[in-house]
C-alpha cells in the first residue's frame, strides 16, 4: 500500500510537471498552531488543491459555455478533500476502505489519483465516463476497483449506506474503514441519525468516519436560521461517539484532523464524528451562477501565502504549479468533447441488475456491465 495516493498514478499530462517548481530546502516544516507538516507533504497537498482548483474552474466555464449543462462542486473545500483522498486506504473489498461522497468531492478524487479527464468525461456527458457513461451529475463518481459506492443527488442517503460496508468489513476483520462525506444541512435528515444510531449498537460498534464540511448553508439556508448555535459535531455527543470541529480551510489541521478520526475507527473499530468548517466559494451550483463570492475565504490563497512565508517553495514554483494545472485541464476538456456521447439505447441500460426475485418487472433488466 502506498504511503499517500495521487503519487503512484501515471501522471496524466506526462512525467515533467509533477516535480516542476519544487523548491524544499531540507528540514522546513510548515506550522499551525502546535501542528505540523513536512515541506515536502505539505506541497503534495499543494499540488493536489491547485489541481483540483483548476478542474473546478475549468467546470464552472464548461457550465456556462455550453460544453455541459450544470455544475456543482467544491471551491473551497479543497484542503479538506484534498487531504482525505491523500490518506485513504485505495483498493477493492472489504480490505480496503469504502468511500459514500458528497457531490463537491472532486479533491478527495485526484488526491486518490483519478485523472481530470475521468472527471470532466462526466460533466461533458460523453459515453466514455466511467462513472456513469455520461447519464449523470458531475461530481456523481462510482469506482469499484477504488470501494468509490455511487454518488446520489438524494442527500444524505449515504448515511444510512455507509453502517452496511462497515458492518461487512467489521465482520472481515482487518483495518478497512467506511469514510462517508455530507453537508451539515443534510445532517437534519433522519439518514444521518440512522448512522449514529447504527454504528453505536453496544458489541455492534462500526468503524465510520462521519466527515461533515459545513460550509453554513443549504443551497440557501443559512444554518443559524435551523440549527442552535452549536457545533454540527455535538449531534454526535449523546451517541457516545468521538467527534471534532477543525478549520477545514486549514491542510495542517484538516489533514492530523482526519488522520485521527481513521486511526480511531481503524484500530478501534468505532466510529468518529468530523466536522470541517468549509467555504463555498461560488453558491451552491450553477444553478445560482456559480459567481465567486467574495466573502468566502479561499484557503488555497490562504496556504500559499503560509508556504511562501515558510519558505517551501518560492513564487515562481507556485506560478508553475498553477501553469501546469491550468494546461492539465484544459487538455483534458479538449480530450473529452472529442469522445462520444451516449446513445439513445444507452439511456436505459444497466439501469436494473438481474434478478431471479424481481417477479415485478423482469422485463426492467437491460444487461449488467461487460454483457453488452
Ligand atoms: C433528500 C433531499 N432533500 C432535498 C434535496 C435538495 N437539496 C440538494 S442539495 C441541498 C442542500 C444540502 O446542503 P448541505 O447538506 O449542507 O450540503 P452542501 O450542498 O452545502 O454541501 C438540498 C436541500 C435533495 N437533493 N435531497
Ligand atoms: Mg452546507
Amino acid at each position: 500500500m502506498p504511503e499517500l495516493n495521487g503519487e503512484d498514478e501515471p501522471d496524466p499530462i506526462g512525467g515533467g510537471p509533477r516535480r516542476r517548481g519544487r523548491t524544499i530546502p531540507p528540514g522546513v516544516a510548515v506550522r499551525s498552531g502546535r501542528e505540523t507538516l513536512s515541506a515536502e507533504l505539505a506541497l503534495t497537498i499543494f499540488r493536489q488543491m491547485v489541481r483540483t482548483r483548476a478542474l473546478e474552474e475549468r467546470s464552472i466555464k464548461m457550465s456556462k459555455s455550453g460544453e455541459a449543462y450544470f455544475w456543482i462542486g467544491g471551491p473551497g473545500e479543497e484542503a479538506t478533500n484534498v487531504c482525505l483522498g491523500l490518506q485513504v486506504h485505495k483498493g477493492q473489498g472489504p480490505a480496503y476502505d469504502y468511500l459514500h461522497l458528497h457531490y463537491r468531492n472532486a479533491g478527495v478524487m485526484l488526491g486518490m489519483g483519478m485523472s481530470m479527464l475521468d472527471h470532466v468525461r462526466q460533466l461533458g456527458m460523453r459515453r466514455t465516463d466511467p462513472h456513469s457513461m455520461g447519464r449523470n451529475f458531475v461530481g456523481h463518481y462510482c469506482i469499484p476497483k477504488w470501494n468509490v459506492v455511487p454518488v446520489t443527488s438524494v442527500i444524505e442517503v449515504q448515511f444510512a449506506m455507509a453502517p452496511g460496508t462497515a458492518l461487512v468489513q467489521k465482520r472481515f476483520g482487518g483495518e478497512g474503514i467506511t469514510i462517508v462525506v455530507g453537508g451539515e444541512a443534510g445532517t437534519a435528515e433522519g439518514d444521518f441519525d440512522s448512522c449514529l444510531n447504527w454504528t453505536t449498537r453496544p458489541g455492534n460498534e462500526l468503524p465510520v468516519l462521519m466527515l461533515v464540511t459545513n460550509n453554513r448553508f443549504g443551497i440557501s439556508t443559512d444554518l443559524r436560521t435551523v440549527h442552535v448555535d452549536r457545533p454540527v459535531a455535538d449531534r454526535a455527543v449523546p451517541y457516545g461517539i468521538r467527534a471534532e470541529t477543525v478549520d477545514g480551510n486549514d491542510p495542517i489541521a484538516v489533514w492530523h484532523g482526519i488522520a485521527r478520526g481513521m486511526k480511531h475507527c481503524r484500530e478501534l473499530r468505532r466510529p468518529f464524528l468530523l466536522e470541517t468548517m468549509v467555504s463555498r466559494m461560488h453558491g451552491h451550483s450553477s444553478s445560482s451562477g456559480a459567481m465567486r463570492d467574495p466573502a468566502e475565504a479561499d484557503p488555497l490563497a490562504l496556504f500559499e501565502r503560509k508556504l511562501l512565508d515558510d519558505g517551501a517553495i518560492d513564487a515562481d514554483g507556485v506560478t508553475a504549479l498553477k501553469d501546469d494545472a491550468k494546461a492539465e485541464a484544459d487538455a483534458a476538456v479538449v480530450e473529452a468533447m472529442a469522445e462520444a456521447q451516449p446513445t439513445p439505447a444507452d439511456v436505459r441500460r444497466f439501469t436494473y441488475a438481474d434478478s431471479e426475485v424481481d417477479a415485478v418487472y423482469p422485463g426492467d433488466y437491460t444487461g449488467l456491465p461487460g454483457r453488452r
